[in-house]
C-alpha cells in the first residue's frame, strides 16, 4: 500500500472527507488550518481524483490551465507554472500532487480505501464512517468530496464477457498506458472522453471504429504552449481575474459577460461574431450572445454555425451529417473542446459507425455485432462515461436522522439545499451536490467557494458550542423548487443529458446542477450564512 496512514477501529477525529481531489486536497488544508483534525479517505492510491482515474491518450482540461487551478495561495499560484494553453493530465496530476506535498497533505490521506457506509447517531451528533477495510471513525462532520463524475459506468453489452480481447473504460484507463500500434480498436461514445481519445487512438491503430449513438457539438480548443504575454497579464492582474471569475456566470474568463441577442444582431454581423469565438477557441462560442441557451430560435443561429463547420471541415457529406446534432440545441449537453476531432473523420483508417440506426445488439468473441453488421476489433475503449452528480454518493450506504437511507430520499431524484446539504442528514456536507453550478462551471472555482462556505460554517459552529447543523425541509422545498425553475427557463431540460441522468437507465429525470450562475449563487450563499444560517437549523447536543 502507497502512502498510507492507517486509521484504528474505534479512531475519532473532527472531520471525516471522502475524496482526495481538488476537493477532498482543499479540504484537508482549510479544516487543518482551523486547528481540526482530519482524515480523508480515497479509493485510488494517489491523489488527483478524475486527473489521477482519467489516463486516457488525450486527456486535458478544456478551461485555461491557470483558471483551472486553486486560487487560495500566493505562493502556489506564483510557483506552479503551466506548460500549455489546457493542461493535460499528467500535468494535472502533476499539480495535485504538488499541492499534496507542498501543503503536507498525505498524512492524513488513508489511500486504496473506500468508504462504504457513513452512518449519523442522534444522541451524540456524529457520524460513524466505515471503509472496505473493515475500519471505522467517529466524526462529527462528514464531507463528501467523492466528485461529479467519479462513478463510471460499467458496460453492460450482451456478450460483454466473451471478447477475446482487452477492454479499456476512459474514466478507468490503466497507470502504464495502452499501445493501439496495429490493432484495430472500437471507441464505443462520442462525448468528450471519446472526443478527446479518439484522435490520439486514430494516429496510431491501424483502424479505429467510431460508435456514435449521438453526435455532439464540438469546438477546437486551439490548444498550444502557455503564452507568455498571457501569464505576464495574468500575473499582473490575477487578484481581479479570479474576482471576475468568482462573480461570473460559470466562472471562466473566456465567457464575457454580454446582453447581445442573436436575433437582434444582423446575420453577417453574427457570424463574424461566431467565427472570432471559433477563433478564440474552448467555451468563447458559448458566450457569443445572451439569448442561445433561452431561445430557441437564437439557439438555431449557433447550432447552424458549427453544422457549417462540420460540413467544411469533414470532407464526406454523409459523415458530417452523420456527425452534426440534430435533435437537441447547441449547449443543452456539455459542450465538447476537442483538438482535431472532426479532421480525424477525414483519415482512411477511421470509420463512423452509425448506432442510433442500428444500434449494437451484442459482442462478441471478435468484436461488436450492430444491427448492420459485425465489426472485427482487436480491443474495446467505452467512452460511455459516468452516473453523474448522484452516483458516487449512491454506493455509500449514507444513513441520516432515523436511519433514513440517502438513497432513498432522493428515490425521485436528488434533494438539498443549495447543493451542500440535504434535510435529514445533519453535519453532512457535499462538495459541489447536485443544485449548486458543480458541473455547469469552472470547476476549481465552485468546488473553493463550496469548500470555503463549509468549512466557515464548521469554523461558526465551534465558535459558539453548537453540535449540529442541518438543512430544513421548508429551506430545501424551496431550493429544490428553485432549481427546477431556472432550469425550466433555459433550453436546458431539450436534451437528454446527464445533467438530467437522462444517460442511466432507471434513473430519475431530474435536472441537478444549479444553471442561476456561479456569482449569484455565491452571493445567496453568502447571504444565508450573514443571516444566522437562514434555511438550516442550528443546536447544541441534547437540545435537538
Ligand atoms: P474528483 O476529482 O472526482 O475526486 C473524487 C475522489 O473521491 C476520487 O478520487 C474518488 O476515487 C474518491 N471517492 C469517491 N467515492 C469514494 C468512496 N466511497 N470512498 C473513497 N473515495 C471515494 N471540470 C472542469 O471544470 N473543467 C474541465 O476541463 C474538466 N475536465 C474533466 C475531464 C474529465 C475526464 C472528467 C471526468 C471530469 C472533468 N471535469 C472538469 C470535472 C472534474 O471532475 C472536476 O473539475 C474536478 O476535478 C472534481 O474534483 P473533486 O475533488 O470534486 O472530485
Ligand atoms: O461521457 P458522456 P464522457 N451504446 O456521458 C455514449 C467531463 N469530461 O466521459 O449521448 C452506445 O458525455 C453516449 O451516447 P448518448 C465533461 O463534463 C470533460 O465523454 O447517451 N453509446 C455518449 O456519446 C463530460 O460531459 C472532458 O446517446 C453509448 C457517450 O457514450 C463528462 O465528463 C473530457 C452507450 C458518453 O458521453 C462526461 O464525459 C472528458 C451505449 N450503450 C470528460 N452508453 C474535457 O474535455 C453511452 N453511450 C475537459
Amino acid at each position: 500500500m502507497s502512502d498510507h496512514a492507517s486509521t484504528n477501529a474505534g479512531a475519532t477525529v473532527d472531520v471525516v472527507v471522502v475524496g482526495a481531489g481538488f476537493s477532498g486536497l482543499y479540504l484537508l488544508h482549510r479544516l487543518r488550518g482551523l486547528g481540526l483534525t482530519a482524515r480523508v479517505f480515497e479509493a485510488g492510491d494517489g491523489v488527483g481524483g478524475t486527473w489521477y482515474w482519467n489516463r486516457y491518450p488525450g486527456a486535458r482540461v478544456d478551461i485555461e490551465s491557470q483558471e483551472y487551478s486553486y486560487s487560495f495561495s500566493d505562493d502556489l499560484q506564483d510557483e506552479w507554472q503551466w506548460t500549455e494553453r489546457y493542461a493535460a493530465q499528467p500535468e494535472l496530476l502533476a499539480y495535485l500532487n504538488h499541492v499534496a506535498d507542498r501543503f503536507d497533505l498525505r498524512p492524513d490521506i488513508q489511500f486504496e480505501t473506500r468508504v462504504t457506509a457513513a452512518v449519523y447517531d442522534e444522541p451524540s451528533a456524529t457520524w460513524r464512517v466505515t471503509t472496505d477495510r473493515g475500519e471505522a471513525v467517529t466524526a462529527r462532520f462528514c464531507v463528501m468530496a467523492t466528485g461529479c463524475l467519479s462513478s463510471p459506468n460499467e458496460p453492460d453489452f450482451a456478450g460483454l464477457e466473451t471478447f477475446k480481447g482487452p477492454t479499456y473504460h476512459t474514466g478507468k484507463w490503466p497507470h502504464e498506458g495502452v499501445d493501439f500500434t496495429g490493432q484495430r480498436v472500437a471507441v464505443i461514445g462520442t462525448g468528450s472522453s471519446a472526443i478527446q481519445s479518439m484522435p490520439q487512438i486514430a494516429a496510431q491503430a491501424a483502424h479505429l471504429y467510431a460508435f456514435q449513438r449521438t453526435p455532439n457539438y464540438s469546438v477546437p480548443a486551439h490548444n498550444g504552449p502557455i503564452d507568455p504575454a498571457m501569464v505576464a497579464d495574468w500575473k499582473a492582474n490575477r487578484a481581479e481575474y479570479r474576482q471576475q471569475e468568482r462573480m461570473s456566470a460559470i466562472g471562466i474568463l473566456a465567457i464575457a459577460p454580454t446582453e447581445r441577442l442573436a436575433l437582434e444582431t444582423p446575420p453577417d454581423e453574427r457570424q463574424k461574431i461566431y467565427e472570432e469565438k471559433w477563433a478564440q477557441g474552448g467555451f468563447a462560442i458559448g458566450g457569443a450572445f445572451a439569448d442561445t441557451g433561452v431561445n430557441l430560435e437564437a439557439n438555431t443561429t449557433a447550432a447552424a454555425f458549427v453544422a457549417g463547420k462540420i460540413a467544411g471541415i469533414v470532407k464526406d457529406p454523409k459523415v458530417a451529417a452523420l456527425l452534426t446534432p440534430k435533435d437537441y440545441p447547441f449547449g443543452t449537453k456539455r459542450l465538447c473542446v476537442d483538438t482535431g476531432y472532426y479532421e480525424m473523420f477525414n483519415r482512411d483508417n477511421v470509420t463512423l459507425v452509425d448506432v442510433s440506426t442500428a444500434p449494437i445488439e451484442a459482442i462478441t468473441g471478435a468484436g461488436i455485432r450492430t444491427a448492420n453488421g459485425d465489426y472485427a476489433v482487436d480491443s474495446i475503449v467505452f467512452a460511455i462515461g459516468f452516473d453523474a452528480m448522484t452516483g458516487a454518493l449512491g454506493k455509500i450506504d449514507i444513513r441520516g436522522r432515523g436511519g433514513l437511507a440517502l438513497k432513498d430520499k432522493w428515490a425521485h431524484g436528488p434533494r438539498t439545499y443549495l447543493g451542500l446539504m440535504s434535510a435529514g442528514f445533519p453535519n453532512l456536507f457535499m462538495v459541489t451536490g447536485p443544485g449548486s453550478p458543480s458541473v455547469l462551471s469552472n470547476m476549481v472555482v465552485s468546488i473553493e467557494q463550496h469548500v470555503d462556505w463549509i468549512t466557515d460554517c464548521i469554523d461558526h459552529l465551534n465558535g459558539r458550542q453548537l453540535s449540529s447543523i442541518e438543512a430544513t425541509a421548508e429551506a430545501e422545498d424551496g431550493w429544490v423548487a428553485h432549481v427546477n425553475e431556472v432550469a425550466d427557463s433555459t433550453l436546458y431540460p431539450m436534451a437528454s443529458s446527464w445533467y438530467l441522468g437522462a444517460n442511466v437507465p432507471g434513473k430519475p429525470r431530474v435536472f441537478m446542477p444549479y444553471v442561476g450562475g456561479v456569482g449569484p449563487y455565491r452571493e445567496k450563499c453568502d447571504e444565508v450564512a450573514a443571516k444566522g444560517y437562514e434555511g438550516f437549523a442550528l443546536a447544541s447536543a441534547g437540545r435537538g
